[in-house]
């Protein structure tokens, strides 16, 4: 039942097309739209309904369509990476993917006449892209580690894919949540060091002890809501004061997405996120509607939470609690991954590892259960080369979002700039701890920009008359334990005039060196 309060405002023209055809409707319509070809579409199926099924029309690359996965927890198989890789082949040098910030995969380069005969691929391997874009719920993150870690509290595997299962009727998609207000994103973290980002998710579950009455303190999660990072407006989510049993976390979920769904405001696009209900409403009343719907009186929060660490980059290889195994993590630049990358990475999990392959929402990859014996062999691996597992201080925990290659709504070019700026950065410098640089080509902020500890956003710039391509710069974002978002310390930058600026940044505020050859005169 969607609020009649927020049904009689003005609706806005995403609010009116969902009226009039609900996004899911076009599942039965692929085959067809397979057939009469893109230029046939009606104008809302096709740059809209079409991402209902995770399906993105690129006004930047017409005909060449993106797909956007959903992989719960960031865990998929070599089988389910090897098929990913086959349907890019198809499309040579158009066919690339990219691995997101929400521990995603995207493929690229797609035809619309190949979209039935793909999504059967899928199916028979158990993959699924449905409602993973629009107003949907986007993948949902948990510890690229679940499992793995010895020092974990908490295995959020199953949980993750729980709320997926629930939220999108295994995967085949599910009209009571496919007419949100807005997008929706929900993170869960077992681990100590908040490795998803918890606090930027719009429902977010955080570990934490409870004492019970006979003094035993019980594990369960705090709930955390209301987080967002967007154009308008940027918060860290606020508690909800609940605490929760892991056994409750699916159907809280439920309940809360409910209210969202009902309640949520449709009015103004730009003020329809979680955060804006709670504005209105306050905590308070929010979490009297989450208990009357959730049936059972809830618990206030606990305290203190368990999120105690620094956040690891789980680049390297590491022990697993399972006695004589390991995980190897790779580092990805920028995320970026052709068919080739992706078979190859596949091969690895399946020689060394179990055939498991994990991805973090810094873009990189995991690869666990390599056993001792295999390790010495597994590291003379040549793809270890490209993706390496001992990265320069830089490249290693370099994030960037889509950018102008591709996404239409980007002021500037990221991947291919922040990977070179770093290249040239990394050969002047010398650093002893790792710096995060993330690049966001708009103000969405899909590349973390505040989460950095140098964040890029994209701007445009005017200089000696030119309009050119520019960022603003964001520090001081800390992630692990007490997160907190950076802001912005420099406005509008030329890109052209950028890699000084980041040089002298990182000499003054991250102890870098210059390297003794950069200040041999030529
Ligand atoms: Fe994002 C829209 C890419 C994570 C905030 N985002 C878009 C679109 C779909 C715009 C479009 O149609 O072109 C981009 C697709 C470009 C392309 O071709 O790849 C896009 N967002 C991405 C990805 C791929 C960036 C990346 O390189 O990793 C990430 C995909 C995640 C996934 O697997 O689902 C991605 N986007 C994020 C995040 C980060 C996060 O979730 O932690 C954010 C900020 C957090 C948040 O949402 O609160 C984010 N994306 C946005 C927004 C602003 C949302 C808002 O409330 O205004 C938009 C624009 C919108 O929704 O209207 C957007
Ligand atoms: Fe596109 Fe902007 Fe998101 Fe980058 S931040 S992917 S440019 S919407």
């Amino acid at each position: 039942m969607i609020d009649t309060a927020a049904t009689t405002e003005k609706l806005n023209k995403f609010e009116k097309f969902k009226a009039e055809k609900d996004g899911l409707a076009v599942k039965n319509e692929i085959e067809q739209f397979a057939q009469i070809g893109w230029e046939a579409m009606d104008e809302n199926d096709l740059n809209h309904r079409l991402k209902w099924l995770g399906v993105f029309f690129r006004p930047v690359t017409p005909g060449k369509f993106m797909m956007r996965m959903r992989i719960p927890n960031g865990i998929l198989t070599s089988n389910q990476l090897s098929v990913l890789a086959e349907v890019l082949q198809r499309y040579g040098e158009d066919g690339s993917a990219d691995i997101t910030t929400r521990q995603n995969i995207q493929l690229r380069g797609i035809k619309i006449q190949d979209i039935p005969n793909i999504f059967n691929k899928f199916h028979k391997v158990g993959l699924t892209t449905i409602q993973s874009g629009m107003d949907n719920i986007r993948n949902i993150t948990g510890d690229p580690v679940a499992g793995l870690d010895i020092n974990e509290l908490y295995d959020t595997r199953e949980l993750v894919q729980q709320i997926q299962d629930m939220l999108t009727n295994n995967g085949e998609g599910n009209p009571e949540f496919s007419n949100l207000p807005r997008k929706f994103n929900i993170a869960i973290t077992g681990g100590r060091d908040n490795s998803v980002h918890a606090e930027i998710n719009d429902l977010a579950f955080i570990p934490a002890f409870l004492t019970n009455q006979e003094q035993i303190p019980v594990f369960g999660f705090n709930v955390i809501v209301g987080g967002l990072f967007s154009a308008k407006r940027c918060e860290t989510a606020i508690p909800l004061n609940v605490w929760v049993l892991p056994a409750d976390v699916v159907s809280l979920s439920k309940v809360i997405v409910e209210i969202f769904r009902d309640h949520g405001l449709r009015a103004n696009r730009q003020k329809a996120r979680l955060i804006w209900l709670l504005d209105e409403w306050g905590i308070e009343k929010f979490r009297t509607e989450v208990e009357k719907r959730f049936g059972k009186s809830l618990l206030p929060a606990a305290a203190k939470d368990e999120i105690n660490w620094e956040k690891r980059d789980h680049l390297g290889i590491y022990k697993q609690k399972q006695a004589g195994f390991n995980y190897a993590g790779l580092n990805i630049p920028v995320g970026r991954l052709s068919a080739h990358d992706m078979l190859e990475i596949a091969r690895l999990a399946e020689v060394y590892g179990s055939g498991e392959i994990r991805f973090t929402v810094e873009q990189n990859v995991i690869i666990p259960n390599i056993p001792d014996g295999s390790l010495t062999q597994f590291c003379t691996e040549g793809i270890l080369e490209k993706f390496a597992v001992n990265p320069g201080l830089l490249m290693g925990s370099l994030v960037s979002c889509t950018g102008a290659q591709f996404c239409n709504f980007a002021l500037i070019e990221t991947k291919n700039r922040a990977l070179e700026m770093i290249k040239s950065l990394e050969s002047e410098l010398t650093l002893s701890r790792p710096v995060r640089i993330h690049w966001t080509g708009c103000p969405n902020s899909c590349g973390q920009t505040q989460v950095a500890d140098i964040g890029l956003m994209g701007t445009k710039v005017r200089k000696n008359g030119q309009m050119l391509e520019g960022v603003d710069i964001y520090m001081g974002g800390t992630v692990g334990k007490d997160a907190h978002l950076g802001t912005c310390v420099q406005k509008g930058i030329p890109c052209e005039d950028l890699q000084p600026i980041l040089r002298d940044l990182l000499i003054d505020n991250f102890g870098a060196k210059i390297k003794e050859q950069a200040l041999i005169p030529l």
